[in-house]
């Protein structure tokens, strides 16, 4: 059993090693205490997040967070736009599921399209049905993953609406974790190599 031990402490401190990885300012948190500001292309006003694409929608007081903060961002602003921020602390080969929440803007009905993608790694387009059950005050915030492998330390991650109008895909809370394969796969490799030593020793 001192292996197996051994082995678990190994993959913990490995899985504990790799999670460096932060979002900076998931919660799109800040000193705005209107209602929403639209912040036009190369913003960056949201702390730890530059605007893209056409502008987006800073919330506040105008329609529920999806956490504590207040504060969340309606990705079409005036037309079309995203929010992205460069990742640091990545390690290569390593898999990170970021987590965030998703709603759409409730002014208008219908489904709100986001794409989602780690500079290197897989676009994938999730969706929001707006089909007016969600109000202003009753968003019906979903949380949505999203698994990429890294490449290298660094890797912008972005979110883009893919709503060609002003009422586009609610974003809010966004965060990262390194995803403990390489740990889980030593684990399993233990347990398996622990087992196989005891079955050798019952034969013998
Ligand atoms: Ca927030």
């Amino acid at each position: 059993m001192k292996k197996i031990l051994a082995t678990t402490t190994l993959a913990l401190a490995l899985a504990g090693g790799a999670q460096a990885a932060t979002v900076v300012n998931g919660g799109f948190d800040g000193d705005f205490m209107g209602q929403f500001a639209t912040l036009g292309n190369g913003s960056t006003t949201i702390g730890g997040w530059t605007v893209g694409g056409t502008s987006v929608d800073w919330i506040n007081a105008y329609w529920q967070a999806a956490d504590a903060d207040g504060h969340s961002v309606d990705l079409s602003g005036g037309g079309p736009g995203s929010v992205s921020q460069v990742l640091t602390g990545l390690v290569s080969n390593m898999v990170y599921k970021v987590s965030f929440y998703l709603a759409g803007n409730p002014d208008q009905g219908g489904t709100k399209y986001i794409n989602v993608q780690a500079a290197g790694a897989s676009q994938i387009v999730y969706s929001f049905n707006n089909d007016g059950s969600n109000s202003k005050a009753a968003m019906g915030w979903v949380k949505r993953t999203y698994t990429f492998t890294a490449t290298g330390p660094t890797a912008t991650l972005s979110f883009s609406s893919l709503n060609n109008s002003a009422y586009g895909p609610a974003l809010d809370n966004v965060s990262i974790a390194a995803v403990p394969v390489p740990a889980a796969g030593l684990l399993l490799g233990g347990v398996l190599g622990g087992l196989a030593a005891l079955r050798r020793r019952k034969r013998a």
